[in-house]
């Protein structure tokens, strides 16, 4: 069977559900490895990408409360937060006197607030980008923008179309969670639908805005689930060419509702090498080393990863939840972790082209 599937890789045929579901269920890790790994250096050849970038999340305070979410509070509850625009200025200006001119991707992302109106996050960007135009603002998940759609009244469309005009520069990919109905009822009920989700992306690739795709695994959904995610990725990919990276994200199980277990090492790299081999029209696949450790997301570019991400600085999503990694990371640790697993350290913008 996986001589079928090499095969297949060999000849640059794609594989089927059934093949990734073999490739999951496949003893022989090593081999499954092997081949990833080798679309990955057609792809990529030795590189391995990473971003001098930070992360900002404006506000914990969520409508939504997901039950696999240790980040997110109620309005008034010990814990939440709220930024203002000079605050989140002065969290990017701190990082630039550490690191001057260096900042090429400000990543923000945060909960459903109750009261902002969609205004603030459009003085928000063009605050940001004022001080750092030469910086690509990745912000605001599909949720996020159907959210302003809701408060606002407008079209997912027009707030795309807004937010890019305020300086959204591309999008992340969170909130993709698992497509399969059951598991996102379970896990998330008052988030918007996988297909919802699809769709934002879809018209964000119309506008021209690239933007990453995620699958959180490890929790309660099945191996079929996964492959079917990757299936509906792929699909869309397709049709838009608009995704840049496909970013795995291991469920991290401390301090949230449906509690559970810490993913293994060996299914994170599995998951990496999969989607590696399944995702054929990706160019990238993601290893977030906050999420997966430093040493399991080195390992992962010997799996079919060929990104790290980036120095991030401050991380609160996955940090709530148990992670075990740091929050920051230099350049130079960055380009030693590359380095050490044997490949070549690329620093590069928000639209992988090297700087
Ligand atoms: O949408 C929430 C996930 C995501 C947990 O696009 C959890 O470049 C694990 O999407 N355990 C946010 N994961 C992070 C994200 C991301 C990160 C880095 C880069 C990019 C990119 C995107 O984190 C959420 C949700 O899927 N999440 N809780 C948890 N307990
Ligand atoms: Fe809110 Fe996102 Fe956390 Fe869900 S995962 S509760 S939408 S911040």
């Amino acid at each position: 069977m996986l001589k079928d599937i090499a095969d297949k890789v060999r000849f640059g045929k794609r594989l089927s559900a059934e093949d990734a579901l073999a490739l999951f269920r496949s003893e022989d890790i090593f081999s499954v490895a092997r081949l990833a790994s080798r679309v990955a250096a057609k792809k990529n050849g030795r590189r391995a990408y990473f971003v001098i970038n930070r992360h900002i999340n404006p506000t914990n305070i969520c409508i939504n409360r997901c039950r696999f979410c240790a980040f997110s509070r109620s309005k008034g509850e010990p814990g939440s937060f709220e930024l203002t625009i000079e605050e989140i200025l002065s969290k990017l200006k701190a990082q630039k006197s550490k690191n001057k001119a260096a900042l090429r991707e400000i990543h923000i992302v945060g909960g459903l607030h109750p009261d902002w109106p969609f205004e603030y996050y459009q003085e928000m960007l063009s605050a940001v980008k004022r001080s750092y135009p030469h910086a690509a603002i990745k912000a605001f998940t599909a949720v996020e923008i159907d959210h302003f759609s809701a408060i606002s009244g407008l079209s997912a469309n027009e707030v795309l179309a807004r937010l890019r005009k305020s300086g959204l520069d591309a999008m992340p990919g969170g909130g993709a969670e698992i497509f399969a109905r059951g598991v996102r009822k379970s896990l998330c009920p008052e988030k918007i639908t996988g297909e919802r989700w699809l769709e934002i992306h879809s018209r964000a690739h119309l506008l021209g805005i690239p933007t990453n795709a995620t699958m959180l695994y490890g929790h309660i959904e099945s191996l079929e689930e996964r492959v079917d995610h990757f299936l509906r990725l792929r699909d869309l990919q397709d049709k838009t060419g608009g995704f840049q990276a496909f970013i795995p994200l291991a469920y991290h199980p401390r301090n949230t509702d449906i509690g559970g277990f810490y993913s293994s090492g060996i299914d994170d790299l599995r998951t990496i090498a999969v989607s590696r081999l399944f995702l054929d029209n990706f160019d990238h696949i993601k290893a977030y080393w906050i999420m997966l450790g430093e040493k399991v997301a080195q390992m992962a570019l010997l799996f079919g990863a060929d990104d790290l991400d980036g120095t991030v600085v401050e991380e609160k999503i996955t940090h709530s939840a148990g992670a075990m990694s740091g929050e920051a990371l230099t350049r130079q640790e960055m380009e030693n972790l590359i380095r050490k697993a044997g490949k070549t350290p690329v620093e590069r913008d928000a639209f992988y082209s090297p700087v």
